[in-house]
């Protein structure tokens, strides 16, 4: 028998299309870029998906009536649609001002709506009914990230026949921050709905086990956990699963002959400075874009770096712009990018290049290519991807890293200039000891660290999850109580 596309049903926030202005102002969707499908295209190459998700336009939105295509690549496309007034109250409100930032430590302060709350609910049940309405019996659901965490129980409620995977691509936090929300048992209810749940880092795997046992009083064994109900009673394993990057793909993009005189391009118009820095990041609060950029600027005020034989690139794509605390960070950066130009710019000598934009692949890579040194200071990132890009580009295996210890790929990538973002003096010594660092100190790093982002690159990430899932669903009633699998589902 032929695989059908709904056996394996990938459910996330975003479809992989985004809508696009041609050149004569009509919209076209076109698959987008980056994010979740680079890490899903092993998966996808091998047989046929349904992806479920949001389109990115508003359901309310009348003018807007340019059809979805049925599928992209081998992608069956349903979209799950959401009007404005659902995507302000569940996404930007409960996803992104809730749960964003208390799941990064609190960075920024969390707010607390029974109205956004009610949203979620609503919307992760609407994604639930979705799933329920075209997963084949027996069909394997993969759900992810924290704007679904709900989704697992929903599905479970109306398909008990299916196997259902949910990886969470941010960090889970400990209990002590966890509790402070309303609903918080909910919450773990949610996910426990799953199979097999996955985070980054076994420290995630830790948190979530201690909150099922404080939350729910269940009772937990390193690395899963029994769920029991009166006809619910199953076995949940949870792991970790470090997500990575297409490293081989990315790694020919940078030998391109093409790329490579990009890179060369892009150097020579910064003016040849001896040591370029760049940062890429989303826009965000928690990427510490802040962070590097106040501590360049002390080095230029102290004398330590010289303006004129430096140039530091900092890339932030547009992000969550309707979200006010992404307001308030982008005004932030634009005014130190602004005092050290105003303090240490001259004609024809500009210390710090600031764009505001997303750039195609081959692009980002060209400056990955240029750039002497990356900075990656997140005050609290899940895995962060950008480190592990650049590293994989760095085909002539020189060039520093500086990375923060509060990312979740500084566990991997220890050979980096490893820093507390919070440790002002630190970042700038760090920073420091990347641009006079011997160069076969520096290759010796990079060789390591390329060594690491080939051996775990996104495909083993892929497999590993999706294998671990086969195993979890196929033992699913494998319990220690005295009932059988038969006995359980009569
Ligand atoms: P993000 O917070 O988005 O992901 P990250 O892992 O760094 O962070 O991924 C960003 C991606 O966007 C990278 O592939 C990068 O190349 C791309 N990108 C960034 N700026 C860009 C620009 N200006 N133009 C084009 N592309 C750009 C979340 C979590 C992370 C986790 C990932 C995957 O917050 O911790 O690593 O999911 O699980």
């Amino acid at each position: 028998m032929g695989q059908s596309a709904n056996d394996v049903v990938v459910v996330a926030n975003r479809l992989p299309v985004d809508a696009t202005a041609g050149p004569d102002g009509s919209t076209h969707w076109e698959q987008s870029p980056g994010g979740l499908v680079t890490a899903l295209d092993p998966l996808l190459r091998e047989r046929p998906v349904t992806w479920i998700g949001w389109s990115g336009r508003f359901a309310d939105d009348a003018a807007d009536a340019v059809p979805l295509p049925d599928r992209v690549g081998s992608c069956d496309l349903v979209e799950v649609p959401l009007t404005r007034s659902q995507v302000e109250d569940y996404y930007e409100g409960f996803c992104n001002a809730t749960i964003w930032p208390l799941y990064h430590d609190a960075i920024v302060a969390p707010v607390y709506h029974r109205r956004t709350w009610e949203a979620y609910q609503q919307v992760n049940r609407v994604f639930a009914d979705a799933v329920a309405a075209v997963a084949a019996p027996g069909a394997t659901v993969w759900v992810h990230d924290y704007q679904l965490q709900l989704v697992p129980q929903f599905v479970r409620q109306v398909r008990p026949d299916v196997t259902i995977g949910f990886f969470l691509h941010i960090p889970f936090p400990p209990h002590e921050l966890f509790a402070q929300l309303p609903w918080r048992r909910q919450i773990i209810e949610g996910m426990l709905g799953a199979d097999l749940v996955g985070f980054h880092r076994p420290e995630g795997v830790l948190n979530f086990l201690v909150l099922a046992h404080r939350l729910c009083g269940l009772s937990p064994e390193s690395g899963s956990v029994q769920v029991r109900g009166l006809d619910d009673n199953r076995t949940v394993r949870v792991g970790a699963f470090p997500i990575s990057i297409d490293s081989r793909s990315l790694d020919s993009l940078a030998r391109d002959p093409q790329v490579r005189e990009k890179a060369r391009l892009l150097r020579h118009d910064l003016g040849n400075p001896g040591t370029i820095l760049l940062g890429v990041d989303r826009l965000d609060y928690t990427k510490g874009i802040d962070v590097r950029l106040k501590a360049f600027a002390e080095l230029l005020d102290d004398g330590d770096l010289d303006p004129t034989d430096v140039t530091l690139v900092q890339v932030a794509t547009p992000s969550r712009e309707g979200v006010e605390e992404y307001q308030r960070i982008r005004q932030e950066i634009e005014l130190v990018v602004g005092r050290a130009l105003g303090d240490h710019g001259a004609i024809g000598s500009v210390p710090v290049r600031y764009l505001h934009q997303s750039m195609p692949r081959e692009e980002l890579v060209a400056f990955y290519v240029a750039a002497d040194i990356m900075l990656v200071t997140p005050l609290r990132d899940g895995m962060n991807l950008v480190c592990k890009e650049y590293v994989a580009c760095r085909t002539d295996e020189d060039g520093a890293l500086v990375l923060s210890e509060f990312t979740g790929a500084s566990a991997e990538l220890s050979e980096a200039y490893l820093v507390n973002p919070y440790d002002a003096e630190g970042v700038k010594r760090a920073i420091l000891d990347a641009v006079h660092a011997p160069q076969e100190d520096r290759m010796r790093r990079m060789r390591s660290m390329r060594a690491t982002v080939f051996d775990n690159d996104v495909e083993r990430w892929g497999t590993s999850f999706l294998e671990a899932l086969r195993r979890a669903g196929h033992n699913r009633y494998e319990t220690v109580d005295s009932r059988t699998a038969a006995e359980i589902n009569e």
